[in-house]
């Protein structure tokens, strides 16, 4: 009720409100012109397209308001389990589409803003991605979110809403230079500013000990604390500092960077987070024995791992719980997932450096780390060799003392998480190893999902239909074992001719992207081929290179007369470097010296086209990934924890070359291994292979195309020799070992091109089989084996 009026007043503001967003075409018109006029005070009758997708995005986001008002009182009201997702990264991607598909009301949109002389797909254009996350884990996030709002579950994601996203990838004579992203500069519809809510964040000082009622209590006095102080002046300079904090998202994926920075943001982030969880809770609730009941946290990754000395600190400083209590609500409410096995990628702060920036928190990080290693010596005896290798401190050769931050997450952990099967096995038995010795109980797989509304209803339109009409309803898009369904089809040559239309109009749209990014003229007619991911040297763009040039060479020695009976490929390879990793940003330069020779050769034409795609991004993977057809996920066996852009290629009916590694494995398992191209080493065998490989004798086609390089047949040869060099001798990734078995299989692809009905039947049954792969069955394991809520749904009001 509102306050202060009369209830007759009342009643009639009530019908006012209920009736305020209507989504006939008229209303949705008069909503659009309302924002042009009062939201951004533009003439009514004069907007530009910009003006006219921010004024789009105003009326859609009045009427995800209501709903969410709705869902929030609904929520506060029940006091059910709450579940925090808390991740530095959130990969959003553009919101216009996804909401006006999910508020099912696209079509109106699209015909009142014909109406008014406006295209949607062209105002679509005008928003700014919401860029901040790397790759994966970033947009594994988003799906998450995606998922947790269409299973109804009472769910928060926790992040930093940076003011720099993504850096923006251009290429300028085949290298990556970084652009800064300027997302915010037009305003950001989708985002509410609370200013109200504030919570003071402290860094630096020391800690002092007091005595109270024979009781010793710990106090940080903090040195630095941003927000809240009554200097005008220091106000303002701590607001200034506190924005820094939020300035930079770190492009820097799977390499831990120690920079103090880093960790402050960190810092920043959990420590608002856990007090915003924590008023909530005291909002209903004065004992502290029912926060397991009503708290469950997920760590993404390490990174807000100091959540755990943050929620000790607040438990036992500020509420007075003694260690034992908070340890046992911190171990019952946080649980962890891992992304990663690749060392470098490990996060270890010094710790000088947190004891300088944290002091109260790295006091408890020794206090967790002492009593918990006194508990493995009563297990263990004196065992110090044992003992030191579960310490969450590490002493390096050169006496650095760093923090082990996935220890620390494992330790209070209720839950341990791996993202695909054969990463959560490498989990248990290869990195943390001697913990699944002592807590077996804690180790879980929940191998990843992606959201099937963005990456194949929304993203794809004429598939949906096609899918639909075959199935007859669309109950399949939020329940995607349906797809399973389309396996009865999968021989009709009258569906399969549906299914190649679809197929090739998607492709003419990637095709025409591409050709507009790149100014390339290329072929329609030709196989479309493609590796977008991060550049990274397990991912082994360097092994599709090869391939690439072998394919060249191949064709150039080829009598003329045979060359019509070579399939025609555009070899599309996409992703950004870390701005600081050499390796990287040389095979981005061989790619664009591989296409400048290829694209140019008149004996190949359109036989064959290379090509770098710039600025690879969520809205670029949604153009590109429907009109895919053979997709590349290659890396070394072991080192991919799951990979998330192989299941929306497969739900989008491209199929996949691959190793048996991540997530390919269990796509392999539910489409069927003969609808994808596997080839490459087993992981089991890979220790032996790197230490067999000085022995090895690679094949002469592998010598040849990497002299090609070597010998400066692509130019720059020394800026090359690094990558050469690196394939040579240690061959850390094996690409020498696995390159027979990568082009013999990729000969195998165009054979199957070759026979169209077959390769129809092999896209298909990739769809069919990807139901598995929708984050709604990750989502629902995470429930159901860690965080153990419940679906909270709003009683719909049937007046
Ligand atoms: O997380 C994805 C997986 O599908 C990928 O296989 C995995 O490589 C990716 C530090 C990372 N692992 N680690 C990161 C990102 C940013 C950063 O600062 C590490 N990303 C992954 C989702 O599970």
């Amino acid at each position: 009720t509102v306050q202060g009026i009369s209830e007759d007043r009342q009643e009639l503001l009530h019908t006012l409100m209920d009736t305020y967003v209507k989504n006939d075409v008229l209303s949705i018109q008069q909503s659009i012109v309302n924002h042009v006029e009062y939201t951004l005070a533009r003439s009514r009758y004069m907007f530009d397209d910009l003006e006219a997708y921010m004024a789009t995005a105003y009326s859609v986001r009045d009427r995800l308001i209501e709903e969410w008002n709705d869902t929030q009182t609904f929520i506060k009201e029940v006091d059910p389990k709450r579940v925090y997702y808390l991740s530095m990264e959130f990969l959003m991607g553009r919101s216009l589409l996804n909401a006006l598909n999910n508020l099912d009301v696209l079509d109106q949109y699209k015909e009142a803003l014909t109406e008014l002389g406006y295209k949607l797909e062209t105002l679509v254009e005008k928003e700014r991605d919401a860029a901040l996350g790397n790759g994966g884990l970033g947009r594994l996030a988003a799906c998450f979110l995606d998922s947790l709002a269409t299973l109804n579950l009472p769910a928060w994601g926790y992040g930093i809403r940076y003011q720099y996203g993504m850096f923006r990838q251009v290429l300028v004579d085949g290298f990556q230079h970084e652009q800064p992203d300027y997302w915010l500069n037009f305003g950001n519809p989708w985002e509410l500013e609370r200013l109200n809510v504030g919570y003071p964040i402290s860094f630096y000082g020391h800690v002092s000990v007091h005595d109270e009622g024979g009781r010793q209590v710990f106090r940080w006095n903090p040195g630095e604390t941003a927000f809240n102080t009554g200097d005008y002046v220091q106000a303002i300079l701590s607001k200034q500092r506190a924005e820094t904090l939020s300035s930079v998202l770190y492009p820097d994926d799977r390499t831990y960077e120690g920079k103090e920075l880093r960790l402050k943001q960190q810092h920043f982030f959990v420590s608002a987070t856990v007090q915003d969880v924590v008023r909530r809770f005291r909002e209903k609730h004065s004992d502290w024995e029912e926060f397991p009941d009503k708290v469950a946290f997920q760590l993404n990754d390490t990174h807000p791992t100091l959540l755990v000395p943050e929620l000790m600190r607040i438990l036992m400083d500020q509420e007075r719980l003694g260690w034992t209590k908070a340890w046992e609500l911190v171990q019952k409410t946080c649980n962890f997932t891992n992304h990663t096995v690749l060392p470098e990628a490990l996060e270890k702060w010094p710790v000088a450096m947190m004891e300088k920036l944290l002091p109260r928190h790295m006091q408890i990080i020794y206090d967790i780390n002492w009593r918990f290693l006194q508990q493995m010596r009563q297990r263990f005896g004196d065992d110090w060799a044992r003992i030191a290798k579960l310490s969450i401190i590490e002493e390096t050769a050169s006496g650095e003392k760093t923090v082990r931050m996935a220890y620390l997450a494992v330790i209070a952990s209720a839950h341990v998480n791996g993202v695909a099967k054969i990463h959560s096995d490498i989990l248990k038995h290869d990195v943390f190893g001697p913990f699944y010795d002592i807590f077996p109980e804690k180790f879980q797989n929940k191998t990843n999902g992606v959201t099937p509304r963005r990456w194949l209803a929304f993203c794809n339109p004429p598939l949906r239909q096609l899918i639909t009409e075959t199935l007859g309803n669309e109950r399949w898009i939020n329940d995607t074992e349906r797809l399973k369904d389309l396996r009865a089809h999968a021989d009709d040559p009258a569906f399969q001719q549906r299914w190649q239309e679809v197929k090739q109009q998607a492709k003419v749209k990637s095709i025409e992207r591409i050709e507009q990014l790149t100014g390339l003229q290329l072929p329609k007619q030709a196989m479309l081929d493609v590796q977008v991911k991060r550049i990274h040297e397990y991912k082994r763009q360097l092994l599709n290179v090869l391939g690439i040039i072998h394919r060249y060479d191949r064709i150039k020695r080829m009598p003329a007369g045979e060359r019509g009976n070579v399939v025609p490929r555009i070899c599309v390879i996409g992703g950004k470097a870390a701005p600081g990793y050499e390796m990287a940003k040389r095979i981005i330069k061989l790619v664009s010296a591989v296409a400048d020779k290829v694209n140019n050769d008149p004996e190949v034409g359109d036989l064959l086209k290379v090509v770098f795609v710039p600025d690879y991004n969520v809205s670029l993977a949604e153009t590109i990934i429907p009109g895919t057809e053979l997709s590349q996920h290659i890396s070394t066996a072991g080192t991919e924890a799951s990979g998330t852009g192989n299941m929306k290629f497969a739900m989008n009916g491209a199929l996949i070359i691959g190793t048996m590694d991540g997530a390919n494995i269990e796509i392999a398992e539910e489409i069927g291994q003969d609808n994808m191209f596997i080839f490459g080493a087993l992981a089991d065998r890979v220790p032996e292979l790197r230490k067999e490989r000085a022995e090895y004798k690679p094949d002469d086609r592998f010598l040849h195309v990497v002299n090609m390089i070597r010998t400066g047949q692509f130019g720059w040869a020394d800026y090359f020799h690094p990558l050469v060099d690196s394939i040579t001798y240690s061959d850390y990734y094996l690409l020498a070992n696995d390159f027979v078995d990568y082009i013999t299989t990729q000969d195998r692809v165009d054979a199957v091109y070759r026979d169209q009905a077959k390769w129809t039947r092999m896209s298909i049954m990739s769809t069919a089989g990807s139901g598995f792969f929708s984050s709604d069955r990750t989502i629902a394991e995470y429930n159901r084996d860690i965080w153990k809520s419940e679906a909270c749904v709003v009683p719909t009001s049937n007046e």
